[in-house]
Parts: C-alpha cells; sequence; structure tokens
C-alpha cells in the first residue's frame, strides 16, 4: 500500500462528527403506483407498471419534464423539455436549465449524509479497500478542480483521464464536471498509439494520469505510456501524475505531481453552472469501420437518464451498496460506477483487479467482505468463472446480495442459470441490461416490471420507461406482430442518448439515422418473443441466414458451447461473409465459417467480430484500428489457424 496515496486521501478531509445517515425505504409495501415511482401517483390514469411505461412513452414530455424537475437539483429551471429530430440527428433535453452534475453528485448528499461512503475502492490487493464519504469526495473532487483551474484548464475544455479505477479518477471526471471542461476517460490498458488518437481526437492539452497501475499482482507503468503518447499529441501541455505506488517516476517540466499540488488548493471550489446540452464528456468506442468514434453526453440529460435506470433496474435503495466491477474506462463504468450511484446518493465500488486475482473466489469474496447488494459483471467473466466449478462461490458467504445484472454482450443460458442459481442461491433476480455507449444507460431490462413478474433467462425482454424499441426488416418496413426478429431500433428520443459524435456530425446521422429514417438504429439484431419481450441476437453484421432462419451469433454460440465441451478446445467463432444489414446496403452471399482458436477480444472481454470477418474474407491487409485489442498476438494466431468452411446455400455441403 502506497502510504502517501492513502494518506493524502486521507489528510486531505477535515473531520466531522460522524452522522448516521437515514436508511428510510421510501415506499410501503403493498402495491401502489407509488411503490413503481413516487411521481407516477400524478400521472392520470396511471396504476400500474405497464400503465407507468405506456404513459412515459405516450407523454413523454410529461413523464420526463416531471422526473428532472423531482430528481435533479437545478440552478435554474428548463423551459423545454425535448427538442429532437431524428432527420438532422439533433437532440435536445431540458432546453433553458442550467445545473452542475458535481452538485448534484456531491454537495446536496454532503447536506443531507456527509459521513455516507461514496466510495468504497476495492483495491488489486484483496482486503485493503478504502472508504470514501460523500464528505472526502467533494473536498477533493474541490481540490482538483481548483488545481485544474490553477493550471489553465477552463469550461469547454476536454481533459484527457488515463487512469485505472481510483477514487482520484472519479474526483478527477467530477472535478471537470464541476468547473465546466469536459472528460474523455480512455481505459488505462490501451496502448500509447491508441491513447495518443484518442487524445489528439478530444484536442485534449491536460491529462490526468497515476504512476503506475496495479492489477491481478502486475505493476504496469502506466506514466510511461503516457510519455509515449504525447510525443505525438502536440496539443497536450500539462500531465498531472497521481501515485499509485510507490515507485518514482522520471518527471519532466510538462509533469505535475498531482497530490502534492491539490494539497495547496482550497476545498471549495465554485460549481459552474451549465446549460442541459453543455458537454459532459467524449468516451470512444470502435466503429465498425475501425476508426473510434468520440461519442458525446450531456449535463442533464445523461445524470436523469443514468440515475432512473440504476435506481430501478437494479431496484436500488438508500444504504445498499451496489457493485460494478466494470472499468470506470467503459460507459458501464461511467453510468453506473459514478454518475447514476453517485447521483442517487449511493455508495459505490471500484473494483482494480481481474474477477481471478488472487484466485476464482475473488468477486464473491469481495462480495460477503464489502456486504454487497446489487452485484454488476459481464457474461465473459461469468462464463470464466463457471468452468472453475461452484466451490469458489459457496466458500463464501452471498446473503447480502439482492439483485444480479449482466451487461456486454448476450448472456447464454448455461451462464444465466449458473449466475442465478449457483451465485445468487435461486433467489435474486438476474437483469440482463442491453444498451450501448450511444444509449447512455439501460435500455431493455428484465427490471422495472410488475412485482413478480417473470424473468426469462438470457433476456433482455422489457424496454425502460420511455423507451419505445422497433423491429425493421431489411427492407426498412416495421415487424408489428410479436414473434418476429429484426433491426433493433429505437423509434423516439430518450434524455440518455449521445448527442453526436464529436467533429463528425455527419456521422453520427449517418450512422444511426440515416438507416432506418425516422428511428435510431443500433446496430443490433433482436427478437420480440410471443409475449413482448425482446431477446438481442447480437450485431447485425454478424447476424447469418442458415436455411432461411436468421440467426445471430448468440445463439450459435450458446448451441455451440453447450454442445463441444473439450478442453483441447479453447473457443469456438462463428464468422460470416455476409453484410445483411440495412435496406441500404447490398446484400452479399451467406457463407458461414466456423473457426476453433482463441478469439481476438478487445480489452473489455467483447470479441472483435470485424477482425475476424476480414480474416475469413482473406483481407487481412485491411484489419482496421487493432489498438482496443487485448492480445494483438491473437490475430496473428487467426490467421495461421485452419478454417472450416460451411457454405449455405442449399447445394454445398459442409
Ligand atoms: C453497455 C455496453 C454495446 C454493444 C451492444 C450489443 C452488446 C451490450 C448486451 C449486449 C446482448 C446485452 N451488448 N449489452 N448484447 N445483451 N445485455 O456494453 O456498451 O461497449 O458500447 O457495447 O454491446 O451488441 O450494441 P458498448
Amino acid at each position: 500500500m502506497c502510504s502517501l496515496w492513502r494518506g493524502s486521501l486521507l489528510t486531505l478531509t477535515s473531520s466531522l462528527n460522524r452522522r448516521v445517515f437515514q436508511c428510510c425505504r421510501q415506499f410501503g409495501r403493498s402495491y401502489n403506483i407509488a411503490s413503481c415511482m413516487p411521481e407516477a401517483v400524478a400521472f392520470q390514469g396511471v396504476s400500474d407498471h405497464s400503465g407507468l411505461y405506456k404513459f412515459s412513452v405516450n407523454e413523454s414530455d410529461r413523464f420526463w419534464g416531471a422526473v428532472a424537475r423531482q430528481r435533479l437539483s437545478w440552478i435554474s429551471p428548463f423551459h423545454t423539455v425535448q427538442n429532437c429530430d431524428f432527420s438532422q440527428g439533433k437532440i435536445k433535453w431540458f432546453e433553458g436549465g442550467k445545473l452542475n452534475v458535481s452538485v448534484n453528485c456531491l454537495d446536496r448528499h454532503v447536506h443531507t449524509c456527509p459521513e455516507r461512503v461514496a466510495l468504497i475502492w476495492e483495491r488489486d490487493e484483496p482486503g485493503t479497500e478504502v472508504k470514501i464519504t460523500y464528505r472526502q469526495l467533494l473536498e477533493l473532487t474541490c481540490r482538483l478542480g481548483n488545481l485544474l483551474k490553477r493550471q489553465g484548464v477552463r469550461r469547454g475544455d476536454c481533459v484527457t483521464i488515463y487512469m485505472p479505477p481510483c477514487p482520484l479518477a472519479v474526483a478527477s471526471m467530477l472535478a471537470c464536471a464541476r468547473i465546466g471542461a469536459a472528460h474523455n476517460v480512455v481505459f488505462a490498458g490501451f496502448s500509447s498509439e491508441a491513447l495518443a488518437d484518442r487524445i489528439r481526437d478530444a484536442q485534449s492539452s491536460t491529462v490526468i494520469t497515476v504512476n503506475q497501475g496495479v492489477r491481478g499482482g502486475k505493476v504496469v507503468d502506466l506514466k510511461r505510456t503516457v510519455d509515449q503518447a504525447v510525443q505525438n499529441c502536440p496539443s497536450v501541455q500539462q500531465v498531472l501524475v497521481a501515485m499509485r505506488t510507490e515507485n518514482t517516476v522520471a518527471m519532466t517540466d510538462r509533469d505535475v505531481p498531482l497530490e502534492e499540488e491539490m494539497m495547496k488548493e482550497d476545498v471549495v471550489c465554485e460549481p459552474v453552472a451549465m446549460d442541459s446540452e453543455d458537454v459532459l464528456f467524449l468516451l470512444y468506442t470502435s466503429g465498425s469501420t475501425g476508426k473510434p468514434k468520440g461519442l458525446v453526453h450531456t449535463q442533464a440529460g445523461y445524470l436523469l437518464y443514468t440515475s432512473l435506470t440504476h435506481r430501478y433496474v437494479f431496484n436500488y435503495h438508500d444504504g445498499d451498496v451496489f457493485g460494478c466491477v466494470a472499468d470506470i474506462g467503459w460507459i458501464t463504468g461511467h453510468s453506473y460506477i459514478v454518475y447514476g450511484a453517485l447521483c442517487n446518493g449511493g455508495t459505490t465500488v471500484l473494483f482494480e483487479s481481474t474477477p481471478v486475482y488472487p484466485n476464482p473466489g475473488r468477486y464473491w469474496e469481495m462480495v460477503e467482505r464489502l456486504e454487497i447488494n446489487q452485484f454488476y459483471g459481464a457474461p465473459t467473466a461469468i462464463r470464466l468463472l463457471l468452468k472453475y466449478g461452484d466451490e469458489w462461490v459457496q466458500n463464501y458467504n452471498r446473503s447480502s446480495l439482492k439483485t444480479l445484472g449482466s451487461v456486454g454482450e448476450p448472456i447464454n443460458t448455461e451462464a444465466w442459470e449458473w449466475y442465478h442459481r449457483v451465485v445468487g442461491d435461486g433467489r435474486c433476480p438476474v437483469v440482463d441490461t442491453w444498451w450501448q455507449t450511444e444509449t447512455g444507460g439501460i435500455c431493455i431490462a428484465p427490471r422495472p416490471a410488475d412485482p413478480e413478474a417473470e424473468i426469462v433467462p438470457g433476456m433482455a425482454m422489457r424496454p425502460f420507461y420511455g423507451i419505445k424499441p422497433a423491429l425493421l426488416d431489411t427492407e426498412g418496413e416495421v415487424l408489428s406482430s410479436n414473434d418476429s426478429t429484426g433491426a433493433l431500433c429505437i423509434s423516439q428520443a430518450w434524455p440518455g442518448m449521445a448527442r453526436t459524435i464529436h467533429n463528425h456530425h455527419q456521422r453520427f446521422t449517418e450512422t444511426y439515422f440515416q438507416p432506418y429514417p425516422g428511428f435510431f438504429f443500433t446496430g443490433d439484431g433482436a427478437h420480440r418473443s410471443k409475449e413482448g419481450y425482446y431477446q438481442i441476437v447480437g450485431r447485425l453484421d454478424d447476424v447469418i441466414n442458415v436455411s432461411g432462419h436468421r440467426l445471430g451469433t448468440a445463439e450459435l454460440e450458446d448451441v455451440v458451447v453447450c454442445t463441444i465441451k473439450s478442453h483441447q478446445i479453447k473457443c469456438i467463432y462463428i464468422a460470416l461473409r455476409t453484410q445483411p444489414k440495412t435496406p441500404n446496403s447490398k446484400q452479399c452471399r451467406c457463407r458461414s465459417t466456423i473457426i476453433i482458436m482463441c478469439l481476438p477480444k478487445t480489452r473489455s472481454g467483447k470479441i472483435m467480430r470485424r477482425v475476424l470477418r476480414k480474416v475469413v474474407e482473406r483481407n487481412t491487409d485491411e484489419l482496421g484500428d487493432l489498438s482496443t485489442l487485448d492480445d494483438p498476438d491473437s490475430v496473428h494466431e487467426v490467421i495461421r489457424v485452419p478454417q472450416l468452411h460451411i457454405d449455405n446455400s442449399p447445394t454445398a455441403s459442409p
């Protein structure tokens, strides 16, 4: 443990009397509409969940207007709830309103419960967690905000943050929000080239990093990666360096020792009044062409949407400990570790380690030690842990768990069942949450719903309030009946959606609004069951047509994973030679390929399908941006691997 790190966090805070916060359940036990959402009492004719859902999509101005007034603290009120036009890619919410996101996430909770724990930093070394109260987090944020201002950061600038999950990373994000700067968090595992691309695209003059990261017992020289990156980034004038380990690193004139300098700053930093539609952050995601897209999220709508979904999808209540094990470098970390959770005054875990360090019991040992109530993780980790057997789970007390969440990929039935039966002892709802960087927050999930409403394994099921999904066929026609499969689109705007791609508004409209005019196109395919529940079948450019049935990779992988259990076979992938994408793109011959190999995965654990596709097409000179790959060597293995082709045209034999 670096004493400076822990010491500085503690000494940065003054001692206030410990106040016990009130853990009051807002709602009674009986099922009345207020137990769905208190605002709903004022919505005429709404008496149950399905009535509230219908109201939220049919009377979307009234719904979002009421919720925004109720749940956010405004400096000045908004005059227009929404002003959106999909044909131009124009999305504006709560115009006229002014607020500060950091005040909503910090100050207002400091007023009511200063000693409530805001962050539990679950450090790589098990059993060394650090708790930060709301009062302490506000102080860290203010000092950092003042330091950024002293270093010349102004409203409208964009600060790049290259840090592992830690309290100073969260304070850096909130400090930007406090002084009106945007942030651009880059996952602290990306290469220096990937980092440089994102710094240049965001035109950052300031980068915040740590000397070294610690993950799975290994020390990583993050500052060195930043040094390499900024050599090719003329915009960068300064690099703020926090100390995660005690090891000194070479500092140049450009570098600023973060803890030392923030100690000199005042603990009060006046929050800037921001317009609802000012930029809160950029977050880069890989596009299908391989060039990263800087998706832009703004202040009020994003904050409202993430806090509402955090509250109702996970059934989060005051006093609960929310354990999302994603990295803050992904949208899941932004929306549910930081903004949604803190806006709700929640206690949120920052997980620095890996699911298997020091052993495959890590998650569940942590659940026991921190008494986590909601656990939110990725199918890829669940599948990995499943292979190690039930004992690693059963060794620990998981009685604190109330809800289990899954995100990032389709969760196959076997993994879902194991998560539910073994991890949750069969008593916790499992919520498979579908959403994207572009959607800002969860759009489809089994909860909220009527109490006791069924949850079908491996299905995201129900649209959230204000989300109106639509399935469209390749001709661009809306599929109105149930039991149909098509391109998943969303028919009307919601406050959490991205506003543009940084510096590329045209690419934004082309990618999301032109494929199906009048709709937001998600790029995913989905099936709507007879009962009207949604099941995501995977990215649309991965959908293949087998004997007339459109099958997603999710379904195929599910079958293959269940059928083949050989230990020699590490991974199996089904790629294809088709692009049955949108009405505007040409339909190609459909040919699928099964490859047995190590999968090229992104650092967030997603299979990089576009790379596989290029390999299948023997187009290895055009692999595109590989900067997000976890192990670039895996691509060479893929290229070498023998391929088994299945041509699904009627005359071909496999
Ligand atoms: C939150 C996040 C978005 C893409 C999305 C889809 C896939 C996410 C999923 C899921 C099936 C789920 N995806 N959640 N597929 N079921 N529950 O992961 O954002 O990194 O932008 O990825 O991930 O394909 O379009 P992001």
